[in-house]
């Protein structure tokens, strides 16, 4: 029997989206992006669910486009990425919650994009990122050349594009290319404690807090400063900035989860 190309589950209010294509390192057909993009719009309607994981099986995180699976697919490389690819990054930027990159082996191509795509990236010790388009004489892509170059800066990006040089979890913490690093053998299970926690931060103000940050990256600062305004209008309206001030005044920590 086949085997589905994403898993789905949940623990916690933690839902984790496993790409399962192992024995290609989790390289992305179609039916994996189309099924990833549902699954996070799914996750996102869920009540149940604060924050959503993406990670993957085996060894690799994702190997970038199935270069097995190019030919005969009737479309252009322009029509392939606006049906595939950036709806999934698109969908990654514009989810209501907090979503994490976990990035647990080698990400290349499209993969490296998705590994930097994230609202959090935490990185086994043994993982690696290669913007391995160049090796195959493409351009980068799936949100790549936007993100890349705003954590490293034009230069470094345009090296590790133009060489595909791998980049290993040390360097990229230090780059900036993810937030903390776990031992290979806890990686999941330190991902797991860590979205966990996530989830326990208050869920309108993240969300508010995500939609405040996307807009700032192409923005001025007088529409950073205006939209801050609106925003904190909603945030301090909601019962969430209620129960951090009570909270802060009981000198007990507050509480964000409710069931509803
Ligand atoms: O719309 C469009 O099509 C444009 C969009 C493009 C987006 C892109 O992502 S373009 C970039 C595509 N990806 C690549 O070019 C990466 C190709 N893979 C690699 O360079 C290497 O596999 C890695 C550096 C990722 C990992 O190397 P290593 O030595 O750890 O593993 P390996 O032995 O090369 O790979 C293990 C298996 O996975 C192997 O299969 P085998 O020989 O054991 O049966 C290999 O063929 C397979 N695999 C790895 N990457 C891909 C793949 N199979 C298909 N497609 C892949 N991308």
């Amino acid at each position: 029997m086949e085997q589905p190309v994403i898993l789905v589950s949940d623990r916690s209010a933690v839902r984790t989206l496993t790409l399962n294509r192992e024995s290609k390192l989790n390289a992305a057909n179609d039916d994996l992006l189309l099924t990833l993009t549902d699954e996070l719009k799914r996750a996102d309607a869920d009540p149940s669910v604060r924050v959503v994981v993406i990670t993957g099986a085996g060894r690799g995180f994702c190997a970038g486009q199935d270069l097995g699976d190019v030919s005969g697919r009737g479309m252009t490389f322009t029509e392939h990425l606006n049906h595939t690819y950036n709806p999934l990054v698109r969908t990654i930027r514009g989810l209501s919650k907090p979503v994490i990159s976990a990035v647990n082996g080698v990400a290349a191509g499209a993969g490296a994009s998705l590994a930097l795509a994230g609202d959090v990236r935490l990185w086994a010790q043994g993982a690696s990122l290669i913007e391995v388009f160049s090796n195959i004489a493409l351009v980068p892509d799936s949100g790549s050349t936007w993100f890349l170059p705003r954590l490293v800066g034009y230069h470094r990006a345009f090296e590790l594009m133009a060489l595909a040089e791998k980049v290993r979890a040390e360097d990229a913490l230090r780059l900036g290319l993810c937030e903390q690093v776990f031992p290979d053998e806890t990686f999941r299970d330190d991902v797991q404690a860590y979205a966990e926690r996530l989830a326990t931060r208050p869920a309108h103000a993240l969300k508010l807090t995500k939609q405040a940050l996307n807009a700032a990256l192409t923005s001025t600062l007088d529409q950073a400063l205006d939209l801050e305004a609106e925003l904190q209008q909603l945030a301090g309206d909601h019962w969430e900035h209620e129960e951090g001030v009570t909270a802060f005044k009981q000198k007990r920590p507050a509480q964000f989860v409710r069931s509803t």
